[in-house]
């Protein structure tokens, strides 16, 4: 057991990063990433960083940057603060009082999670468990205004290795495009859709032809509420239903299943409140034969590599979104910047998460910093 932690101070550290190339959804087209770094600070003097998911507005879920901060500061730093018995474990405990917030729950809990790491000398793929050393890397690819540019864009992934293909799909931009990456990529490539909630039960029939291309799965084609809705499409067709925006739980996750609603699991720790949890939902999914994979929130190398080391757990059967680097920064904020080898991604093998920090280029990116204390 690892021995409890006195936080003396959180540090909120927004940086904003250009992406290499626009990331078009299906609900809205971003061209940079703004995140929040939370780093703890406790009294034996190590600091750990936690990566916030959460994007600058509430349009892929409810949370975003601005409302992260709020919260942490006005509601969960005072309770950590306060709290004589810290641990990793318990960072959720402490902040269950709070509804929701999964997001900015993730990332204090993977600070505190990387300070405990740090100071005992530990990889967190061996706090997880996990045995294997590299996973396979998915890379997550936008919409584009023609197929042209989409082809292109494809064949310059594969070129680069990338174990298997997730396609942004909306309506108006599915059938066409997903026919033709399958027939440039060829039947034994591994390629997925991702709607993010763009469809309706509405759909299911015109969904149905997705069937054609021998997808590993379809991710949250329907709203987030709707898990029937799910459930009726996976009846209706032979394509995996894989939900994302549907799991914000540990509860959730097994509501789904039951349901049959989620024949797949999208695991983002940062929108399930943290990688403690993130292990909960795969070990469930395990046991009852439900894949899961890694899914991505154009992270750093912060969020990347504790990803990996995630990923790293059997159940993960299917390649996550885990991309290089370069897949969306020309720099990283790590000194180690994320790579693809052989189609994989290694597992981190220094301690705490995995990364160390280009604190220079970090600071040279920040564009506020607050400092709460005691
Ligand atoms: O980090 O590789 C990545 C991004 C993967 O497509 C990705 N994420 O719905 O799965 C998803 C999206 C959410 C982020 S969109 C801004
Ligand atoms: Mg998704």
């Amino acid at each position: 057991m690892t021995s409890p932690m006195t936080p003396t101070s959180i540090e909120l550290r927004r940086i904003h990063l250009d992406l290499v190339t626009p990331f078009r959804t299906s609900f809205g087209s971003q061209s940079s990433r703004e995140i929040l770094l939370v780093g703890v600070t406790t009294a034996d003097g190590s600091t750990g960083w936690g990566e916030c998911v959460a994007l600058s507005e509430p349009v892929y879920s409810p949370e975003y940057v601005e409302g992260v901060i709020d919260v942490i500061e006005r509601f969960m730093a005072p309770v950590l603060f306060g709290a004589s018995d810290l641990r990793a474990a318990n960072v959720i405990e402490h902040l269950e009082r709070f509804k929701g917030h999964e997001m900015a729950k993730a990332a204090l809990e993977m600070a505190v999670l990387d300070a405990e790491l740090r100071s005992g000398g530990a990889t967190l793929h061996q706090r997880l468990g996990a045995s294997r050393t590299r996973v396979p890397s998915g890379v997550s690819v936008g919409i584009f205004s023609t197929v042209d540019e989409l082809l292109a864009a494809v064949q310059g992934y594969v070129d680069e290795g990338y174990a298997r293909i997730k396609l942004k799909i909306e309506p108006g931009w599915d059938l066409e495009p997903v026919r033709l990456v399958r027939e440039l990529i060829g039947p034994d490539m591994g390629l997925q859709v991702d709607a993010n909630t763009a469809y309706t039960r509405a759909d299911i029939e015109h969904l149905r032809r997705l069937d054609d291309f021998d997808l590993l799965l379809i991710e949250q084609p329907l709203d987030t509420d709707d898990l029937l809705g799910h459930r009726a499409l996976a009846d209706a067709i032979d394509t995996p239903v894989c939900l994302d925006e549907s799991i914000e739980s540990f509860t959730q996750a097994v509501d789904a299943v039951d349901l049959g609603a989620a024949e797949i699991i999208n695991i983002k720790p940062g929108r399930v409140g943290g990688y403690l949890t993130a292990v909960r939902i795969h070990d469930m999914c395990r046991s009852r034969g439900i894949p899961v994979w890694c899914g991505g929130m154009l992270e750093t190398g912060i969020g990347r590599a504790a990803n990996c080391a995630l990923a790293s757990l059997d159940g993960f059967t299917l390649p996550g979104d885990i991309s290089a680097s370069t897949r969306f920064y020309a720099r990283d904020i790590v000194l180690e910047p994320i790579a693809i080898v052989d189609s994989h991604v290694a597992v981190p093998s220094s301690p705490g998460l995995g990364y160390d920090l280009d604190v220079d280029f970090v600071d040279s990116i920040t564009t506020s910093v607050q400092r709460l204390t005691r």
